[in-house]
């Protein structure tokens, strides 16, 4: 038994961060990755392909953007989605074979006895889990559950005996992809849908009975993050360096002190001419303010070391941002 495990496509995305043009590109690109895995679908002979939220963006998607999604997906048997945080108002999702599962239902396709439990977003709030707790499930048949949210394994605690029951549960939100439990898996988006969404990206093929879930990499575009330091001077050797790729985005962390020869311009239109998109966080001023703040014997001085935390993985972002703010009042 095999199916498809895919999530947060974002057809319509804005793309704010990219020019006009660009951004109109790379929407193309992800109606291709949803055409990607239609194709994969038909070419291995599977009948389920699952979309596990936030497949739209509601408030970028037309009555022919909904066509179109049907016209594309109607190779395929089975198409079942749920709604995430960024679709919970999608109706009108037309076609024989398309299943889209409002709030809590249970779908049964008894010629390959499987059961399919989806929780959708109704709202603009995650949907409780608890819920699950009050459903039947009974039988031998293969079971999957489809749930879009930011979940961590003891999350599934809520309706232990319903999530015991599962073989697998296909998951939808976070999106760099990953496995939270033996049965649950985040696909990850198709494309990276942001410069600083780094790494594989791709959809997943899952066989059931023994449960094999397998990376299908996928995406047109790459990200990359890369640390340039003062030794990095000569622009000529980085293609080579960093394998630089035509068609990939680039976040340029610049570190090291000021004074040293990086010129941010020069690195910004070198990159600007050999990759798709490049974004410069130039963080050697900051440094210089860190070493500053560490000295200061006031409130700015506390506060900054306040923010020291090595634990807390959104703190470095803290002393970033409260480098940006002060340096407006001091
Ligand atoms: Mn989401």
């Amino acid at each position: 038994m095999k199916l498809v495990h895919s999530a947060d496509l974002h057809l319509g995305r804005a793309f704010s961060n990219l020019t006009g043009q660009m951004a109109e590109a790379r929407r193309e690109e992800l109606w291709l990755a949803l055409e990607n895995q239609v194709a994969y679908c038909l070419d291995r002979g599977i009948s389920y392909l699952l979309l596990v939220g936030d497949i739209f963006e509601q408030d970028y998607t037309s009555y022919f953007d909904l066509k179109r999604f049907a016209s594309i997906v109607s190779p395929v048997d089975h198409v079942i989605l749920i709604k995430g945080n960024h679709d919970y108002k999608l109706g009108n999702l037309q076609g024989e074979n398309i299943h889209l599962i409002d709030d809590l239902e249970v779908l049964d396709f008894p010629k390959d006895h499987l059961t399919i439990y989806g929780l959708s977003w109704t709202g603009p709030l995650e949907p409780d889990l608890s819920r699950l707790r009050d459903l039947d499930v009974q039988g031998d048949g293969y079971k999957v559950c489809l749930l879009h949210g930011d979940f961590q394994a003891r999350d599934f605690q809520k309706a232990e005996d319903f999530f015991k029951k599962m073989d697998y549960l296909a998951l939808g939100h976070i999106h760099k992809g990953g496995q939270l439990t033996d049965q649950a898996y985040y696909p990850g988006s198709p494309e990276p849908l942001d410069i600083s969404e780094e790494g594989d990206h791709g959809f997943l093929q899952v066989d059931l009975r023994p449960l094999r879930v397998e990376k299908i990499p996928a995406a047109k575009r790459r990200c990359h993050r890369l640390v340039l330091r003062d030794e990095e001077t000569y622009p000529s050797k980085w293609i080579e360096k960093y394998g630089l790729k035509q068609e990939d985005f680039y976040e340029l962390i610049l570190e090291g002190p000021e004074k040293l020869d990086l010129n941010g311009k020069l690195i910004e239109s070198f990159f600007h001419k050999n990759s798709y998109q490049v974004r410069v966080v130039d963080q050697r001023e900051r440094q210089e303010d860190a070493v500053d703040f560490m000295k200061r014997e006031d409130i700015f001085g506390d506060l900054y070391r306040s923010l020291l935390d090595k634990e807390d993985p959104s703190y470095p972002r803290a002393r970033e941002l409260f480098i940006d703010l002060t340096r407006e009042i001091l």
